[in-house]
This record gives C-alpha cells, structure tokens and sequence, in this order.
C-alpha cells in the first residue's frame, strides 16, 4: 500500500456552492491533501464571503459566480476553468437547497425549483466535466446525497425526491464511464451542523433545545449532530487514488443512523 495514494497533489478540484459549510470543510481537506481548489456560489457577495474565508486559511482558491442550474452558464464556467487552471479530476456536487413545506402544501414551482437545484444541477455539472475527464484518462465525481436518499420525513418531498435521484445519478454514471476510468461516488451525510440545518436546532423560547434537536441526537448512535469536518477524510478518500475501485457507491457518514432502529421509549 503506497500512502501516496490518498493524496490529490496536481489535481484540480471543482466544489460546486463552497463558500461555507460542507463544500468549504471539503475544499479545506482537498487543499490540505494537495488539490488546487476552484469553487462557485450563486452570487458574487457569497463567493467574496468564500474568497475571504479561504484567505483566511491561506488556502489560494479560485471563485467563480455561476448559478448551478444554467446549463450555459456551467458549460462556459467549466471551458474558462480549463483555459485558466486546467482541466478537473475532480468535481465535487455540493451546492444544494432545501424547501420544509408539508407536500399537500407544496407548490409545484418550489418542487421543481428543488429538484432543479439538487438533482439538475448535478447533471449539468456533470456532463460538462465527463468529456475532459474521458480525454485525461481519469476522474472523479462526488455527489453530496443525503440520509433523504434513503429516508422519507415530513416536509421533505421534493428534497427527499431530489437526493433519491441523485442516488441513481451517481450509480449511472457510474455504470456509462466506469470504463473510461471514471469514478463517481456518492457521500450521505447524516444532520449536519450548518446553515441548512440552523433552523432545526434553534432553541425554544423557554431556552430548551428544539425537539427534533433532541429527536436527531436521540436516533444517532453517536449521540451528537455531525460537523463539516466528519465529511473531510471520506471526501479525501472518494477524490484520490485510494479508492480507484470504489465506483457507484454510496458512502454513509451519518454517525450510525443507518444502522439503528431508534431507542425504545
Ligand atoms: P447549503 O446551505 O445547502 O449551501 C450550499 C451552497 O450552495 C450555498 O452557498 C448555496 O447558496 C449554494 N447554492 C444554492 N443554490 C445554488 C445554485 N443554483 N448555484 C450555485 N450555488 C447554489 O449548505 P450545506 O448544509 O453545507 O449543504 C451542502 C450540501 O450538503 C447540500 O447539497 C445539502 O443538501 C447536503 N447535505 C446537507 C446536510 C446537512 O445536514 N447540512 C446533510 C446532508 C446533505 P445559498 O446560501 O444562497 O443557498
Ligand atoms: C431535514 C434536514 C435533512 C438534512 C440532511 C440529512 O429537514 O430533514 O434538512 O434533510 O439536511 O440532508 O442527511
């Protein structure tokens, strides 16, 4: 076993809505192991507040503005990328956005909206890097699902949809450029603390903790809310040659939720 494998020195990686929380914790790792990081957010005071954030951490990143579900927009992003940097090995699908609205409730504008920003977009992104892929010989792609991959709630239909979706994404690309030496995998994170998920640990107005709080602690077998940082080392794992046999796969990092039925009340 070369440890060498695990790093990404020379590689060029694209991080797709890395201006905070999950994207920037694994633009931070690819950094770290080596990687040139190139990022994009959905507007320019996002990717000013990235830039300074990875500024911070003397990581020189390159930020871009592009809204992830404009075709035309991804395709002329990913040709100024290869003109100014180089082609990508490795394109991480993070950008994401959620709608908690009860289905009956739902429009079918934010439906779409949804599944057009979570699933879409993961599509386009891809597509417009597979071709310079095919011709290097090699990449890898990582779509960021979630436990809604896997698991229904309420609230959560198109999200849920959305990620299932992915699911399968990932499989068939997996399945249509695994032979062109194409890994794609996915990562499925568990709750995470960020953004995203700030209005579900909010305390109550008596200062207690939010129930559903509680509800995710109680039903992690680690007992806590993951942070950005638990995605790093599977993140590092999928992008590098360490896991040039991995391909469809979909890598769990929820601190056991999967696995467990919940505690008996
Ligand atoms: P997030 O709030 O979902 O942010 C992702 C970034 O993507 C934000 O900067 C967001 O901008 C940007 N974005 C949204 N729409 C975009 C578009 N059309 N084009 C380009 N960028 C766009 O942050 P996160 O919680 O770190 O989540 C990252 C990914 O992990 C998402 O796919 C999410 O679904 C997934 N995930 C999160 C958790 C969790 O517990 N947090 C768990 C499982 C999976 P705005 O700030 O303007 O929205
Ligand atoms: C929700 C949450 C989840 C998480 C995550 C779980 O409302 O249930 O937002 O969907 O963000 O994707 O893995």
């Amino acid at each position: 076993m070369n440890m060498k494998d695990f790093s990404l020195e020379g590689k060029i990686a694209w991080i797709t809505g890395a201006s905070y929380g999950i994207g920037f914790a694994i633009a931070e790792a690819f950094h770290a192991a080596g990687a040139t990081i190139v990022f994009n957010d959905i507007n320019q005071d996002l990717v000013n507040k990235g830039l300074a954030s990875y500024a911070e951490k003397n990581i020189p990143a390159h930020g871009y503005v592009c809204d992830v579900t404009n075709e035309e927009a991804v395709q002329s992003l990913v040709k100024q990328i290869e003109k100014e940097i180089g082609v990508i090995d490795i394109l991480v699908n993070n950008a994401g956005i959620i709608r908690r609205i009860p289905m009956i409730e739902m429009s079918a504008a934010d439906f779409r909206k949804v599944i057009d920003v979570d699933l879409n977009a993961p599509f386009i992104c891809a597509k417009a890097v597979i071709p310079s892929m095919i011709e290097k010989g090699h990449g890898k792609i990582i779509n960021i699902c979630s436990m809604m991959s896997e698991l229904g709630r309420e609230t959560v239909s198109a999200y849920a949809a959305a990620k299932g979706g992915l699911k399968m994404l990932t499989r068939n690309i997996c399945s249509e450029y695994g032979e062109k030496n194409i890994q794609c995998n996915g990562i499925g994170p568990g709750y995470i603390a960020t953004p995203q998920t700030a209005p579900l640990r909010e305390r109550q107005a008596d200062g207690s903790r939010h129930p559903f709080d509680q509800f995710i602690v109680s039903k992690t077998p680690a007992a806590r809310w993951g942070n950005p940082e638990d995605l790093q080392g599977p993140a590092v794992f999928l992008a590098s040659d360490a896991s040039n046999f991995v391909n469809g796969h979909i890598l769990y990092v929820d601190g056991g939720i999967l696995a467990y039925i919940g505690k008996q009340p």
